[in-house]
């Protein structure tokens, strides 16, 4: 059998064990187990409607039963592209206990990425929504069942067309018999439990393998370092495909924990502040980005916020006085959180002082997380120097799936991943994030990888050179520049023309460049590559007051 990527070598994985860091427990017998312990308890809220434990552990049994009569096995992968809702939950498990392996897509994944996920995943099959936000997922998805060759089957969240291939979430539930107890797939912890997108620095974001062992851990991990337990009322606001809402603590964590998950459609304050106030939500995630909104709603109505205890804030730098003001601001606890979709999760713990709370992104949530910063060279910077982060760890992957030439390049030869993050380290082992070498834009905690973009816009028959480079932004924190040399025979492409031509090559509409600029030539460093530094800094120079 040809390995797909590398693991934990043993005595690593030994030591991770013996630690109870691995709990060798997979995502089913966990939620049997919640099932069994506390059967009355409420699980999950979503769409007016509620599920005690035992519930979910049910509707979970009937869809596993019709995912089996739909041929689905174990070790299978299935690229889930469902938005908020109860049915990314019910089937994230139902898939556990038949032991396939869901991948996640965002709601915002167009055919590209969709494509991409599907061929490196090799997924047999595909889950989609009718529509959402005005975008038809039916026919992307049968677009994909007659490009790709592993896919057999769409499984449609809502009416589904009566076409060979195509099976609605409804009728799947009735679809097969659930056995009680529920049939065992023989999956072990040590398995794949799920594939997570990369944000990507290459022309082609890369799939993280996560372990029922690891995954849970990171959870659980997360979940002890912001205190919850069977009081947590969590609202996931943020897409559920996306690690930090999924399990930092998230849903999986706060699940970990006893405790209830309320699933918001959008994070929108308009949307989210009600179901605060109903249910009594305890802690919540957001970015960067969404705070001016929710900051402002809670001017106007600050009683709906008045039960949440815990702000998550992550995925994307938090300015310093942002912070300061949040928490004089907000009777919470702001809590950073500086994670990544490959392990490692740090976060400011809550009885952390006000400037370390407000001033850096956090501390791992193990004892076991391994952190190095390095120089240029790879040695070690001194003490509260500046420097890329290494990490190694028992949640940290230690090989993409099916990369071995990335892998090569990310990891070092003892198994720590490079981050691509400047950071510094202050004493009590707090980082703060100063940037980031990565060739990457992070645009309110939504990831676009330079090359990827920089690939399709050359792909326009009026653009010669182009290059995606970040730029400060007052509202998404980064905005993402394209700085392109056109054909001299034709007018250049305006920002509009840009992203209709992304569109039309399947490209998600925020990896679409805010600006773009016609240059005449491209700045190039000594070994010849692209210098976005110096195109950045020309591009402020030539836009700032003098
Ligand atoms: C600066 N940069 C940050 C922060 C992430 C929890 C929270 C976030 C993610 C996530 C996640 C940052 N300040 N507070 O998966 O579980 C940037 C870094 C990092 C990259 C990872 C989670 N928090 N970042 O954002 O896989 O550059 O995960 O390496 O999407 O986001 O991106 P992603």
């Amino acid at each position: 059998m040809i390995r797909t990527h590398p693991g934990w070598p043993e005595a690593a994985a030994e030591a991770y064990r013996r630690a109870g860091h691995w709990a060798g427990l997979t995502f089913d017998t966990y939620l049997r187990n919640w099932a069994r312990d506390r059967p009355g308890r409420a699980a999950l809220i979503a769409d007016g409607r509620r599920w005690t434990y035992e519930e979910l552990d049910t509707e979970v049994s009937d869809l596993a039963a019709g995912l089996r009569e739909l041929g689905l096995s174990r070790g299978d992968r299935i690229v889930l592209h469902l938005p908020n809702c109860a049915e990314f939950v019910m089937l994230w498990f139902a898939l556990q206990r038949i032991g396939a392996v869901p991948v996640h897509a965002m709601p915002a994944h167009r055919s590209e990425e969709v494509r991409h996920l599907i061929r490196v995943s090799g997924a047999v099959a595909y889950v989609v929504p009718v529509r959402h936000q005005r975008f038809d997922y039916l026919t992307l998805a049968a677009e994909m069942l007659v490009s790709e060759p592993t896919l057999t089957r769409v499984i449609v969240h809502g009416e589904a067309p009566a076409e060979q291939g195509f099976t609605a979430l409804r009728e799947l539930k009735g679809l097969g018999d659930a056995d009680t107890p529920p049939r065992d797939s023989g999956t072990t912890a040590s398995d794949l439990a799920v594939l997570l997108l990369s944000g990507g620095t290459t022309g082609t974001p890369k799939l993280i393998p996560r372990t029922h062992d690891d995954y849970a851990y990171n959870a659980r991990a997360t979940a002890a370092a912001c205190g919850a337990d069977e009081d947590t009322v969590y609202l996931a606001a943020l897409p559920l495909g996306f690690n930090f809402t999924l399990a930092c603590p998230g849903v999986l964590g706060t699940f970990m924990a006893g405790g209830t998950v309320v699933v918001a459609p959008d994070p929108s304050p308009q949307t989210a502040f009600p179901l605060i106030e109903r249910h009594g939500v305890t802690i919540t995630a957001l970015t960067p980005a969404l705070l001016p909104h929710w900051q402002e709603e809670n001017r106007n109505a600050p009683q709906a916020l008045r039960g949440l205890r815990v702000l998550q804030v992550g995925g994307a730098r938090l300015a310093d006085e942002t912070a300061r003001a949040l928490h004089r601001e907000m009777k919470l606890t702001v809590q950073q959180v500086f994670g990544m979709a490959e392990g490692l999760i740090c976060v400011t713990r809550l009885d952390d002082p006000e400037e370390l709370i407000c001033g850096t992104q956090g501390r791992p949530v193990s004892p076991a997380d391994e952190i190095r910063i390095v120089d240029t060279r790879g040695n070690d910077v001194s003490e509260s120097g500046e420097g890329e982060l290494l990490t190694r760890g028992p949640y940290t992957l230690r090989g993409y799936y099916r990369a071995p030439e990335h892998n090569a390049r990310s990891f070092t030869s003892d198994g720590f991943y490079a981050t691509g993050d400047i950071v510094r380290r202050l004493p009590s082992g707090h980082l703060v994030v100063a940037g980031r070498i990565k060739d990457q834009i992070n645009r309110g905690g939504e990831k676009i990888a330079a090359t990827e973009v920089e690939e399709h816009l050359l792909a326009h028959p009026a653009i010669n050179a182009a290059a995606l480079v970040a730029m400060p932004d007052e509202r998404w924190g980064e905005r993402a520049v394209a700085f392109l040399v056109c054909d001299p025979a034709s007018a250049p492409p305006s920002r509009r023309d840009i992203a209709a031509h992304l569109r039309n090559r399947g490209l998600a509409a925020y990896k679409a460049p805010d600006q773009v600029l016609p240059v005449a030539s491209l700045p190039l460093t000594p070994l010849g590559k692209v210098d976005k530094q110096a195109l950045a800094e020309q591009h402020i120079r030539s836009t700032s007051p003098r």
